[in-house]
């Protein structure tokens, strides 16, 4: 009998597997700092990572396992083969190139359509009814090539899209008013990215509109200049990237924020990357983001907000600007 035997005398066959299982695919800096987020906030108790680099891998595996003590005991496995994920609830996707300095998302779009037709379907294949998250960015042509790729309803195939925006956005305005960005309602619809648009008609603290205190709220004629808000939320990223070389520990947490939403099966509204032909008159077949309900079925609707005619027309603008980049992409 050696020293488990000695301690442990077996009852029953112990359980395996979780209800919380998630796959993060792609340990960069936003994989790592995803992974993180949901892991010190007790999100998932079961994180599988994936990369091609085997050696940074098991690294960053081994690192978040050491501290598996202070993450309420967390399992977290990775491993090069797909097996791994088998029976995941939520597969986030990270892997891919980023932009470098100056570059833009839609620069990256070939090469990270190429790098999605290896993961996808492996995902897919694993497990038939996760729910994919893709955050690699152009993250909303990429939430259409891993819909197309892995055959699943459109519910289940979500880009984390202007939910980093949005979070972004209600800080910036949550500076110049004084208030916490959680009592501060704004949001950014769109694509997450250069064309995105800010609901600066809907923008409120308790209930109150800015716009019903000032008329010229987000417009150029606004001496305040709320506009250049919106401005700042486009240029963070490049902002950032100029600073650090990266960005991560925002969109790690707003992915977080995400996959605490489908796990707990909240329905908590985020402005995430969805089907929207049909919605606001879109007639394009593309993914851009709206608020939606997230619970464990994926998204289960859309809020129909109402817009402004300069927030449609621009929306509207995106819409074509996705599906001309769509036309040219190979997969
Ligand atoms: P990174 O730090 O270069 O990490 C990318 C990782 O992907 C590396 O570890 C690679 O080894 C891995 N990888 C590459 N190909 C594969 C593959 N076929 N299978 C598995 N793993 C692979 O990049 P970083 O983490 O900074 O960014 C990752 C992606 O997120 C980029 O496309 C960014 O543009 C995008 N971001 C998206 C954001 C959003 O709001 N949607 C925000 C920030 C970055």
């Amino acid at each position: 009998m050696d020293t488990k035997e000695a301690l442990l005398s077996q009852i029953s066959e112990p359980a395996h597997g979780s209800s919380n299982k998630v796959t993060v695919v792609g340990v960069g800096q936003v994989g790592m700092a995803a992974a993180f987020s949901i892991l010190s906030q007790g999100v998932s108790s079961d994180v599988v990572l994936v990369d091609v680099v085997a050696d940074k891998l098991k690294g960053e595996m081994m690192d978040l396992q050491h501290g598996a003590l202070f993450l309420k005991n967390a399992r977290i496995t990775a491993d090069t083969d797909y097996a791994v994920t088998a029976g995941s609830k939520l597969c986030v996707i990270t892997a891919g190139v980023r932009q470098k300095e100056g570059e833009s998302r839609l620069d990256l779009v070939q090469r990270n359509t190429d790098v999605l037709k290896h993961i996808v379907p492996k995902l897919v294949q694993y497990s038939p009814d996760t729910i994919l998250l893709v955050v690699s960015n152009p993250v909303d042509i990429l939430t259409y090539v891993a819909w197309k790729l892995s055959g699943l309803p459109k519910n289940r195939v979500i880009g984390s899209g202007t939910n980093l925006d949005t979070s972004r956005f209600r800080f910036l305005i949550s500076q110049k008013l004084g208030v916490a960005p959680s009592s501060v309602h704004g949001w950014i619809i769109g694509e997450h990215g250069d064309s995105s648009v800010a609901i600066w008609s809907g923008v409120n603290v308790a209930g109150v509109r800015l716009r019903e205190l000032n008329p010229a709220v987000g417009t150029e004629n606004d001496p305040e200049n709320w506009k250049d808000i919106h401005k700042q939320v486009v240029n963070s990223a490049y902002d950032v990237i100029k600073l650090k070389g990266y960005t991560s520990w925002a969109i790690g947490l707003s992915v977080a924020s995400l996959a605490s939403s489908i796990l707990r099966n909240s329905n908590n509204v985020h402005a995430v990357s969805t089907y929207v032909k049909g919605l606001h008159g879109l007639e394009h077949d593309v993914f851009l983001s709206v608020p939606a309900v997230l619970g464990a079925g994926g998204i289960s609707h859309a809020v129909s907000q109402p817009l402004s005619d300069d927030e449609r027309e621009n929306l509207h603008k995106a819409a074509t600007l996705m599906a001309e980049v769509q036309k040219g992409l190979k997969f």
